[in-house]
């Protein structure tokens, strides 16, 4: 059986991919982000003549869907099979799609935990310590719940660098090293200090507003090594809290929120995600952002106020 892996660069998307490199013996592993799953999928079939395509922690873009039918069309004529695993919310149009080509397509989709879970069930192997170290580090990152200094350092350390550092924490991961030496030496020689830096640089200028009731905090050009979550979380240690954080990065935002579905606008605006923690790709309008947020919210607040 020759297989490809397709799997997101965090945590979570090399927990995955550990687990189904160690399961299915792939001929070949590609990390990415969501943007780039129609170009690995294209690479997938017209050079490495799978007979499955396993794709970890990434979310079908709505966006993208005319590319994807294309290569899921070219994958149906071909007799490969697509696996396709994950936790974020998929748009409609996306199972519709799917739905079209049950032969083809075989997925996974459960928001109630992360992808890695989902993949070490899926394979009966949840019980294997080993794995369940990789399952509790993806669990403590997605979820943001920060339990273990290693969750940390991992994060900070992925994105601090490029595909070259996640593609070796990858073959650590396969490797059992869960906490290489290497890793370890790098976050302490390299990381810690410039990373603490970036944030109270972000929260020294981030800008706060009030829009119909809403309060918005915005941190405006932040360095994409800056995790949005780290961010507003130190945000909030400092006292200052928001109903709703836009980190707004060169290339795409981060929307999160303590109790707002934010995944909502995200969605609206070509991106998704989780409830509380969504993203969208991309360029970014800002004062769109602002006016859907108030928008969004006080809809909500009227029509609740009907219902009641
Ligand atoms: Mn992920």
């Amino acid at each position: 059986m020759r297989t490809v892996v397709i799997s997101h660069w965090d945590l979570d998307g090399l927990a995955s991919a550990a687990i189904l490199a160690l399961r299915t013996a792939p001929v070949k592993i590609w990390l990415a982000s969501v943007t780039a799953v129609p170009r690995y999928l294209r690479k997938a079939l017209e050079e490495y003549s799978p007979d499955q395509i396993w794709i970890s922690d990434l979310n079908p873009q709505a966006s993208q869907i005319s590319d994807l039918r294309m290569l899921i069309k070219q994958a149906s004529i071909e007799g490969v099979k697509i696996r396709w695993i994950d936790h974020h919310e998929w748009d409609r149009s996306i199972y519709d799609l799917i739905h079209q080509y049950d032969e083809t397509v075989w997925y996974l989709v459960d928001p109630s935990t992360v992808t890695a879970d989902l993949v070490a069930r899926k394979f009966r192997v949840r019980d294997n310590p080993y794995i369940n170290d990789l399952v509790s580090l993806a669990i403590d990152d997605d979820f943001f719940l920060n339990r273990y200094d290693l969750t940390i350092r991992w994060r900070r350390v992925l994105r601090w660098y490029s595909w070259n550092i996640r593609y070796k924490a990858l073959n650590s991961f396969i490797g059992g090293e869960i906490s290489p030496y290497w890793m370890n030496k790098l976050y302490e020689d390299e990381v810690k200090n410039l990373y603490e830096n970036l944030i109270r640089e972000a929260l020294g200028r981030m800008d706060i507003i009030e829009k119909n009731g809403i309060k918005i905090i915005i941190f405006q050009d932040v360095d994409p090594k800056v995790h949005p979550g780290e961010l507003t979380d130190a945000a909030k240690k400092n006292g200052v809290t928001a109903d709703i954080y836009i980190v707004r990065y060169p290339r795409g935002a981060s929307l999160r929120s303590d109790y707002y579905d934010v995944s909502l606008i995200a969605k609206k605006l070509g991106g998704g995600g989780h409830p509380y923690a969504a993203g969208i790709p991309g360029k970014i309008n800002i004062s769109k952002i602002i006016e859907m947020v108030a928008h969004t919210y006080k809809q909500r607040m009227t029509t609740n106020t009907i219902v009641i």
